[in-house]
């Protein structure tokens, strides 16, 4: 983490000279993380204990103490994220990335933020979820007037509840949060022991329209996204959940993309165990192994990690767990098009023909137009795992320290624990008689979408 000390001297230079002489003396330092590393959580220097949570490919930002108030200082800015290896983007965000680092108080903490605008428009902060006086609701036009570039803004309330929050622009939305402007915000429970658990992770969905070789998102987009995103980073970039075998763990999302995300856990049990109103009485916890994350919606999933292995951890939608890829690319499954490809390739260089007997693309390796991603491109321990985008695994292994978040490698699978080829005699295969055609029966007419049909519902 570096620190920014000097940074409003810099947006002095810049001709952001708005914030006064004496208000510079009172703004908290603005830390700055510009990698994409996951930040290991420090314990709360002062204030009320809690046990942090872990930003998965970010951090969560230092306060200081004033007069038993906890200052934090976000600076909404142009920020350079990168969404995978061999893939950046020109987004907006906080405090040199995108999400934003993650705000974490105690249940009854006074709060102050210090909101400095350094984008070239408008902007404001909304705290999604909070209960807090209107003029602090952050919602330009209705409840206070918006911070202009350059401007310093301050932000105070009472945290009332424990749960998980959000916070974004309510200002240009469809500009500010389609270029990542978004963070995550925790209030934890008066007494740790509440709803304590082993490790504590938190993320937000998202989702970016960046044609192959642009680095910056198409804002004006409603439907065709094509990076689809956790904690604004794609696999095989998003890292790990690394957790010691037996631990409670929790796993709170955010979605501030466009469009429901069915998030599916591998080989546990998990509960929906808080919402965005707050916590679930246990009793009232239900189980799922796959649990739809809504527009605007936050979930907290719980589950205990009783399962050693590598487990997948991934939104369902199978387009989600996919990078860039062109639309309208026709459905040549069972295909025969050897031949044809060389010649659509003379006339369209690097077109992808998919099919012949199926479109798996495990082995393909094309060569990519700068700065994209291919489209399913994570390699396992067995070879392709066909899959990118909002797509993480959860690590469990046995007799990991406390706090150690590091990816541990690939699981070392016990003897006689792993699918593997039949190589004895085959079983004969059952089969009902075959029933005969009906002579007058018509023969379906199946009609393939145009492409755009087949979009409804992203
Ligand atoms: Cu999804």
């Amino acid at each position: 983490m570096t620190s920014r000390r000097n940074f409003i001297t810099g947006a002095a230079m810049a001709g952001a000279a708005a914030v006064s002489k004496a208000a510079m003396g009172a703004v908290p330092e603005a830390p700055q993380q510009s990698s994409a590393a996951t930040v290991p959580p420090p314990p709360p220097p002062n204030g009320r204990p809690y046990n942090p949570v872990v930003t998965p490919n970010g951090w969560s930002l230092p306060w200081r103490m004033k007069d038993n108030v906890k200052e934090f200082h976000l600076v909404a800015e142009p920020v350079v994220r990168e969404i995978a290896p061999g893939m950046k983007a020109n987004l907006w965000g906080y405090n040199g990335q995108s999400p934003g680092p993650t705000i974490e108080v105690v249940e009854g903490d006074r709060v102050r933020i210090f909101v400095t605008n350094r984008l070239p428009e408008i902007t404001s902060i909304h705290w999604h979820g909070q209960l807090l006086p209107n003029g602090m609701d952050g919602v330009s036009g209705l409840t206070q007037p918006p911070i202009a570039p350059g401007k310093t803004f301050v932000y105070e309330f009472t945290a009332r509840h424990a749960g998980t929050f959000m916070y974004h622009p309510h200002a240009d939305e469809m500009a500010q949060i389609g270029m990542g402007m978004m963070g995550f915000w925790v209030t934890h429970p008066k007494d740790p022991r509440q709803h304590a658990v082993d490790r504590d992770f938190v993320f937000l969905l998202n989702a970016y329209d960046i044609e192959p070789g642009a680095y910056t998102p198409n804002v004006n987009t409603m439907l065709d996204f094509n990076i689809w995103t956790i904690n604004s980073r794609a696999f095989p970039g998003t890292d790990a959940l690394a957790v010691r075998k037996d631990d409670r763990v929790r796993i709170r999302i955010g979605n501030l993309s466009m469009t429901n995300h069915p998030f599916h856990i591998h080989g546990h049990r998990m509960e929906v165990a808080g919402t965005d109103g707050g916590w679930i009485a246990p009793a009232a916890r239900w189980p799922e192994v796959t649990v739809d994350i809504g527009v605007g919606q936050m979930r907290a999933l719980e589950f205990t990690a009783d399962a050693p292995g590598d487990w997948p951890f991934h939104c369902h939608k199978s387009h989600h767990t996919m990078n860039a890829m062109g639309h309208d690319v026709p459905n040549l499954i069972g295909v025969d098009h050897r031949g044809v490809a060389r010649k659509i390739n003379d006339l369209v260089p690097g077109y992808m023909v998919m099919g012949d007997k199926g479109v798996s693309m495990g082995g393909m390796r094309m060569p990519l137009p700068e700065n994209t991603l291919p489209m399913m491109d994570g390699q396992g321990p067995f070879g392709g795992i066909e899959m990118g985008g909002m797509f993480t695994t959860i690590k469990v292994r046995e007799g990991l320290a406390r706090g150690d978040y590091r990816d541990p490698g690939w699981y070392a699978h016990p003897q006689g624990t792993v699918a593997r080829e039949w190589t004895g005699p085959a079983p004969e295969p059952v089969r009902a008689a075959a029933a005969p055609a009906a002579p007058d029966e018509p023969v379906a007419n199946v009609k393939r979408g145009d492409g755009h049909t087949m979009h409804d519902g992203h």
